[in-house]
């Protein structure tokens, strides 16, 4: 069988599942929120990571079904959590382009915050530049979202064409610098140069600027001395399991 064909039975399996990669205040070590990273278990393929079956998705159009199987299992586990009594202030959650395409994804994601009880603005969107710049509706899309309380972020910034007159338009409220700025912030001139202006235009736009991809103490202490005081990455956790979230940050 093609990996499609596996791909279209997998919610129904039981094979998709997320994993949770925390956010952290650098200066306190605290839990800002989570980003939650979509897995597929196949049962003889084994995990076979987002990069090959994401693509695969958008392609066939599984993505709307998966997208939507993403956002309410994220939002449901954000209410296990809080019954079980560890808050996880919010979560995040990766759209792609495809799920603007139809032009029912604003009431897709009301529906699954009544279903579930979240607070909106403990929902926070990711999109990449370039589903904003290349997406017909995107823009109106956003718009609506944003309507209903739920917050934006725009994820590997800096690695796409945006407009900065885009940008002021839009009732975005975090930036997430690309991690391969972060990863040799410290040797390399360019990606500090770059790292710091991201930081210097999200303060200017009073926006929060988050970094990805911080595997060291190092570019931790850069970020900080440099006014990024968020950042997520492997020096802080690896995408965690829901039950590895709670025995993890359970105080
Ligand atoms: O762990 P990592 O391999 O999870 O993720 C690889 C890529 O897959 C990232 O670019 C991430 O944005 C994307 N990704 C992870 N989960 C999702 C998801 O639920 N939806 C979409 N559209 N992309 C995701
Ligand atoms: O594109 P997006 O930012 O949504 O994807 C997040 C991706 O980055 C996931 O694949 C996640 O597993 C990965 N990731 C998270 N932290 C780190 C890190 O510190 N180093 C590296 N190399 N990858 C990371
Ligand atoms: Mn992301
Ligand atoms: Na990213």
């Amino acid at each position: 069988l093609r990996l499609e064909t596996y791909l279209r039975r997998s919610i129904e399996k039981d094979e998709i599942f997320l994993n949770y990669q925390p956010q952290v205040e650098i200066d306190t070590g605290r839990l800002v929120g989570v980003e939650a990273l979509v897995r597929w278990n196949h049962p003889e393929l084994g995990l076979i990571p987002p990069i090959r079956f994401i693509p695969l998705a958008e392609d066939t159009g599984f993505i709307n079904q998966l997208g939507k199987w993403v956002l309410h299992e994220a939002c449901r586990q954000m209410v296990r959590w809080q019954d079980a009594g560890l808050h996880v202030p919010k979560i995040a959650v990766n759209l792609s382009a495809k799920q603007f395409e139809r032009g029912s994804i604003v009431n897709m994601v009301a529906d699954i915050l009544r279903d579930t009880g979240l607070e909106p603005q403990r929902l926070q969107l990711e999109v990449t530049e370039s589903v904003i710049m290349n997406t017909g509706d995107a823009m109106v899309f956003i718009n609506d979202l944003h309507s209903i309380g739920v917050a934006l972020a725009i994820d590997d910034f800096g690695t796409g064409y945006s407009s900065l007159a885009y940008l002021k338009q839009l009732p975005v409220q975090t930036l997430k610098i690309d991690r391969s700025f972060i990863k040799d912030i410290s040797t390399d001139v360019n990606d500090e140069a770059i790292a710091i202006a991201i930081i210097q235009l999200g303060k200017s736009m009073n926006l929060s600027v988050i970094a990805e991809g911080v595997e060291t103490a190092e570019q931790a202490a850069f970020l900080l001395r440099h006014g990024c005081n968020l950042a997520q990455g492997y020096f802080y956790s690896r995408p965690l399991t829901a039950d590895d979230m709670f025995t993890r940050w359970q105080k």
